[in-house]
């Protein structure tokens, strides 16, 4: 069992990310570190392979261009459930996720339900109770809270907070999503896993995070990206209603059932 990874995706991180590794190395210490680097201009690979030489739990995955969010993630996710981690954790570089929350999203993933089911998903939510922003201006937060309706009604899907990128995957939940149908770059990234995850029945819980606005460095948001995500969102919620097409369970899941639940 190879244990805990968690992934930092990172383009142009350079004055984030030692701050970030030291903290979640103090935070859960038995966790390791995978940083996914698209050959950031501003050096965040080079110093990245600083980190991972004077710390055997970090590795740095070099990605030759700036591939979007999701496309890290996917080369993230094929890498870890190679090597046979579990759990598998999404974390930004830019302090927005507090590493010192991350043993919160794991003792959820652990903690069972009435049935004594375990969640596969355990999300960082900014909007369940106890959740919160800090210094995030009215507009994103707007942009945000609105994107998560729109996904909701679209999709049907019961989490608070479907964009959030803290998240922490148990691996064989992770396994069940076929991650080839999986096309998002920018942040819908966050809600077509979310959406596939609910296609294939896994058990998804919300946990209540605070959600910091960067200090240091820029937000790599577009309106491209947020146009990627609200076309993406639509054509779904059409497909699922009227289309012959759903997501299917990876041929990883020897169940290939959908019978679980989401709850928030
Ligand atoms: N590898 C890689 N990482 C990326 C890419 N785009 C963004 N990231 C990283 O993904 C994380 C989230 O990106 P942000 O720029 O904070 O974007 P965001 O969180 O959606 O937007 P803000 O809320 O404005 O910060 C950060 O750690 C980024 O460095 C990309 O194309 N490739
Ligand atoms: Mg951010």
């Amino acid at each position: 069992m190879a244990g805990t990874l968690v992934v930092i995706p990172t383009y142009n991180e350079r004055e984030n990310l030692a701050d970030m590794v030291a903290r979640l190395r103090a935070a859960v210490p038995a966790a390791s570190v995978l940083v996914v680097d698209d050959s950031s201009p501003d050096g965040t690979g080079e110093l990245a392979d600083e980190l991972a030489a004077a710390d055997a739990a970090v590795t740095v995955l070099h990605r030759t261009s700036k591939d979007g969010l999701g496309a890290a993630y996917l080369a993230a996710f094929g890498w870890a459930l190679e090597r046979g981690y579990d759990p598998i954790v999404q974390l930004d570089a830019d302090g927005s996720h507090l590493p010192e929350q991350l043993p919160r999203l794991l003792e959820a993933l652990e903690r069972p339900d009435a049935a004594g089911r375990r969640p596969d998903l355990v999300i960082g939510s900014r909007w369940v109770p106890g959740g919160s922003i800090e210094n995030w201006p009215r507009h994103r937060e707007l942009l945000s809270k609105w994107g998560s309706a729109y996904a909701r009604m679209v999709l049907r899907l019961d989490t608070r907070d479907a964009t959030a990128g803290y998240r922490a995957f148990r691996a064989a939940g992770l396994r069940r999503i076929r991650l080839e149908d999986v096309h998002t770059r920018g942040y819908g990234f966050q809600v077509d896993m979310l959406w596939h995850a609910r296609e294939v029945g896994l058990t998804v819980v919300e946990v209540p995070v605070t959600f910091v606005e960067r200090v240091r460095g820029h937000s790599k948001m577009s309106p491209a990206i947020v146009l990627e995500a609200m076309v993406r969102v639509t054509v779904w919620g059409v497909r699922s209603r009227f289309g012959p097409r759903r997501p299917k369970a990876s041929a990883a899941d020897g169940s290939g059932s959908a019978a679980g639940h989401t709850r928030a």
